[in-house]
């Protein structure tokens, strides 16, 4: 039976792959996994995906000493293995022995999904599979080029529950994402549940898009997401977009608005209409309520508050909000991260900044903000919004940004975006998903995938980026997207099986 090739298949493209030259491993009733400390969560996390297909027991157990003489597959964080970095991992499969060696339980994480990618893709079903499980004898080093590789879900124009954010958590972390952006409120529907302003979601949670039922996160739904990532790596960014894109808050709280009068539900796609009134003080202190409930249930370091797409506003009313925004977030302890837009606010060192619209002139601007400590997550419109149509003939998506085939999504390079951008400041890639047209979580699954893997190797790979390579690989996760039941689109130019 022919074992999977690396180089074929593994998507993102690992840094480097030799091939063994010995007899496969092989995973069998007795094959133990033997991990200590912050290994065994990453042990667990595995077995858990190969019990189901294998119907095999696979114990994790402490490594005992002198255990890698043993067999099985075993799992070593190695504090000395510097040159692996935060993120990275070295895999070594021979005939005796599966060993996964990081310097992080992050880096051992990335490992198994590697390794997942090296099994038969029915090891991802739910259901017993009667069938060797082999793996090539194989030695990769694996880094990633990039520290934020990031997808974006829109869960405010159209609600997506807390069981299909779950899902999405799966899928991005099968190809190395480690960040995931929701974007909680818009227009069209405010998603997250605020204690001290429970109007937020008694009203804005009940628009959507097109008049749908809308919907929210509880307290516990959002917990659950966020801890449900960060087991797989993966940092949740809250966003509350802001000073525009609003109206869901504006029909929520009177007071917010400049005439004080609550707004109507809104459920068109229209973008610019809307903002908080800046002038008045009940604003500062609803954003300063919001983001302190959201900085204490979000461990991660980051609050995105928007800032994009404003048109009433002066240049100087919105540069001088979102710099009082930007103060709120550092007083609950957070970084801000906004739109590429809010480049024109002076901002803190640190802070981050999200490229996105071709069409806009904000490239010196955001080269100047580099060489000032402000850092550059790049998700250009044209390559990484998933919510763009394929092609003429797709149903669903927007096309104001063009058509982003799988080949567009692939073939861009995050280095070459912002000309002239300072060393070490750009972050990496973001690929967001904007719901207008989308209203399941198999509409999602469609125009993510086969793109999102393409944009998680434009933020991983150094190695093997070429197109024709590429394209082989990304036809190799078909069957195993048939086995998870992910509605991926059969994009025409890939050549699936
Ligand atoms: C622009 S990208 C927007 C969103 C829309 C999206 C649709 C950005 C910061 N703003 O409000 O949903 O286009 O593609």
């Amino acid at each position: 039976m022919a074992t999977i090739d690396a180089a074929r298949t593994v998507v993102p493209a690992p840094t480097r792959i030799t091939p063994g030259e010995g007899a496969p491993f092989t995973i069998t009733a007795d094959t133990a996994l033997t991990a200590t400390g912050d290994a065994s969560g990453v042990a667990e996390l595995f077995a858990a995906v190969l019990r189901p297909s294998t119907g095999f027991d696979l114990h994790v157990l402490p490594t005992a000493p002198g255990a890698a003489d043993a067999g099985g597959i075993q799992l070593t964080v190695d504090n000395a293995a510097v040159a692996l970095g935060d993120e990275g991992y070295e895999l070594t499969v021979s005939a005796e022995r599966v060993s996964l060696r990081a310097r992080t339980a992050a880096g051992l994480f990335y490992g198994t999904q590697t390794l997942r990618q090296l099994l038969p893709p029915t090891v991802d079903s739910s259901l017993p599979q009667h069938r060797p499980w082999q793996v090539g004898a194989t030695h990769i080093v694996d880094t990633p080029r990039y520290p934020w590789r990031g997808a974006m879900l829109d869960v405010a124009r159209h609600f997506f529950p807390a069981a299909d954010v779950l899902r999405y958590i799966d899928a991005i972390a099968l190809y190395k994402m480690n960040v995931l952006h929701l974007h909680l409120s818009d227009d069209q529907g405010w998603r997250i549940a605020i204690d001290s302003r429970p109007r937020l979601t008694a009203i804005g949670g009940l628009s959507a898009v097109g008049g749908g039922p809308g919907g929210y996160f509880t307290k516990q739904d959002y917990k659950t997401i966020v801890e449900y990532a960060a087991a797989r790596f993966i940092t949740v960014i809250p966003e509350i977009d802001m000073p525009g894109h609003t109206n869901a808050a504006l029909a929520s709280y009177a007071d917010l608005n400049c005439d004080g009068k609550a707004r109507e539900p809104y459920t068109g796609i229209a973008v610019g209409f809307s903002s908080l009134c800046v002038d008045k003080e009940a604003v500062y202190t609803f954003i300063d309520d919001v983001f302190g409930e959201l900085a204490a249930m979000t461990p991660g370091p980051y609050l995105h508050v928007g800032g994009d797409e404003v048109q009433t506003l002066t240049s100087t009313q919105y540069a001088d909000f979102i710099e009082r925004v930007q103060l709120i977030v550092a007083k609950h302890g957070k970084t801000l991260v906004g739109w590429e837009e809010t480049v024109k606010a002076k901002l803190a060192p640190g802070s981050v900044v999200q490229y996105w619209n071709t069409k806009s002139n904000y490239a010196a601007l955001l080269k100047d903000a580099s060489a000032g400590g402000v850092k550059l997550v790049l998700s250009p419109a044209d390559r990484t919004y998933l919510d763009m149509k394929y092609d003429d003939d797709f149903a669903l998506g927007l096309e104001w940004a063009g058509r982003v085939s799988v080949e567009r999504a692939y073939g861009w390079d995050p280095g070459a975006v912002i000309p002239g951008a300072a060393a070490g400041s750009v972050l990496g890639v973001e690929a967001p998903l904007w719901s207008e047209t989308l209203t399941t979580i198999a509409d999602v699954e469609a125009m993510a995938f086969p793109r999102l893997p393409a944009i998680a190797e434009t933020g991983w790979s150094t190695a093997g980026r070429d197109w024709e390579l590429f394209r082989a690989r990304l036809a190799a996760q078909a069957p195993r997207w048939d086995v998870m039941g992910i509605a991926y689109h059969r994009a025409p130019g890939v050549g699936w099986p």
